[in-house]
């Protein structure tokens, strides 16, 4: 165990300011978009108001804080990953995709509106994430670099090969370890490792802390994803915010399927140690490492 220097209340505090001011830049910016067709603004306005945790973006805030920026300063680069996370959750509960009439505990957004709301909702929400993210106000090649590093998270070497990869071994019957690794790194993992990336990019801070704080991002990317696969075990629906057991349901090869739930608590465990090990030196690291014991404490 390491020593965490944050006491788990003065995580949850900060977490919740940060993605305060997240939700309330998100508002302004969502409500000042008269060109945008009611319904359509109404669906991405559901998806995005649902009750999130921020995560992302609050890696953003915080690795940038880390390398020595304003955190205010990376705000609309933030809440730009939020929009693309949203995105990716309401194509990712479509009927062709996992089919799943519940998220964050309410109607998913195709049930809400309908199918095709649902896919407009999604493309509004991750090509105007690229608007936003260049509005940041930093220089030029330093948003150019963070909006690169966004784009290939997200796109097909990303999230949505992730996604792609997800789908064809669901239907796979003799599915390695390896492959769920590789799917999961990249389906949930990539935007986790991103939103840290970002921040430091976007703090201009050098190759060795960018390559650090991604290294921290990719193994809190894979902490998380065990977790919330052991709680597709044995969690209930008020912390998944959708039905219990829909891995297994649907055919899902996942961590806990494959090694069952002790073994991956002791794996989640050891991402979060290795999480927490790659952090550099700097005025977030406690925060950060308590950020990594939160994302595994909801599956022990
Ligand atoms: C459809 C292109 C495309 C991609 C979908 C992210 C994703 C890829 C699917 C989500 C599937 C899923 C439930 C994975 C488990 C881990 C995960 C990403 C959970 C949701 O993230 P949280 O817990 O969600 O940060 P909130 O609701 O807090 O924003």
């Amino acid at each position: 165990m390491k020593t965490i220097e944050l006491s788990t209340e003065e995580m949850k505090k900060i977490l919740s300011r940060r993605a305060a001011k997240i939700n309330e830049f998100l508002m302004a910016y969502m409500k000042d978009r008269g060109d945008v067709p009611d319904r359509l603004l109404n669906a991405m306005n559901y998806s995005l108001s649902a009750g999130g945790k921020r995560l992302r973006p609050v890696l953003c805030l915080s690795c940038a804080s880390h390398c020595g920026l304003d955190e205010n300063k990376a705000i609309p680069f933030a809440a730009a990953i939020e929009l693309i996370h949203t995105y990716s959750l309401i194509h990712d509960d479509l009927p062709a995709m996992d089919n799943d009439d519940l998220r964050r505990g309410k109607p998913s957004n195709h049930k809400m509106f309908d199918e095709a709301t649902a896919i407009l909702a999604g493309d509004g929400l991750l090509t105007d994430a690229f608007v936003l993210a260049a509005s940041t106000r930093l220089p030029a090649d330093v948003v150019l670099a963070a909006l690169t590093e966004l784009g290939n998270a997200a796109g097909s070497g990303g999230m949505v090969g992730g996604q792609m990869l997800d789908m064809l071994f669901t239907a796979k019957k003799d599915v390695t370890l390896n492959e769920i690794e590789q799917m999961e790194s990249a389906k949930t993992g990539a935007m986790l490792r991103s939103a840290c990336a970002c921040g430091a990019l976007l703090a201009n801070a050098d190759a060795a802390r960018i390559d650090a704080l991604a290294e921290y991002g990719v193994h809190f990317g894979r902490a998380f994803q065990i977790a919330d696969d052991i709680l597709d075990i044995v969690g209930n629906v008020e912390e998944l915010g959708k039905p219990v057991g829909s891995d297994q349901q649907s055919g899902k090869n996942t961590f806990p399927s494959m090694l069952g739930v002790p073994e991956s608590r002791k794996a989640a465990r050891e991402e979060a140690d290795k999480a927490i090990s790659a952090l550099p030196p700097g005025p977030e690291k406690a925060f950060l490492a308590a950020l990594a014991e939160y994302a595994i404490a909801r599956s022990m």
